[in-house]
């Protein structure tokens, strides 16, 4: 069964939709199969957004990720890589569409409530990033 990373931002916990977001993933069926609040250390940071780092708004994507605790978990299902991302929604919150997490709750394209493993790659590269002591 595959597994994904989704991570609750910041704006997520700040806004207490950890229960809102979770639910829809749980309705859909998908399982917990690990869980955890924690802060984003300027390291992890880093590792995890690895293929931002040169980008102009990683400063402030950093900035962003570490400004306040976040709820980390791994998802299982068949094909949960897939089905989360489309229940993310596109990156923009202005521009995703409504009835996903993103169009829902999110105006912004920093604050956008979630982290999804955008391929089962990024998936078993994050996944020990979070959670490399389970
Ligand atoms: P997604 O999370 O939809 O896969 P990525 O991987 O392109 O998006 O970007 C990672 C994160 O970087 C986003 N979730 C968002 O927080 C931030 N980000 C992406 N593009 C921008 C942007 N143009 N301006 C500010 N932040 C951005």
């Amino acid at each position: 069964m595959e597994q994904t990373l989704i991570l609750l931002k910041p704006d997520a916990v700040e806004r207490q939709l950890v229960g809102a977001v979770l639910r829809r993933f749980e309705n859909k069926g998908l399982r917990i199969k690990a869980m955890k609040l924690l802060s984003i250390t300027p390291e992890l940071a880093q590792q995890h957004y690895a293929e931002h780092l040169q980008k102009p708004f990683y400063p402030q994507l950093k900035e962003y990720i570490t400004s306040g605790p976040v709820v980390a978990a791994v998802l299982e299902g068949p094909e949960v890589i897939a089905v989360v991302r489309r229940m993310v929604g596109v990156t923009n919150g202005l521009e995703a569409a409504a009835g996903t997490i993103r169009g829902d709750y999110s105006l912004s394209s920093q604050r956008n409530l979630v982290h999804a493993s955008d391929s089962p790659e990024a998936a078993k590269r994050e996944i020990p990033l979070f959670f490399g002591d389970t």
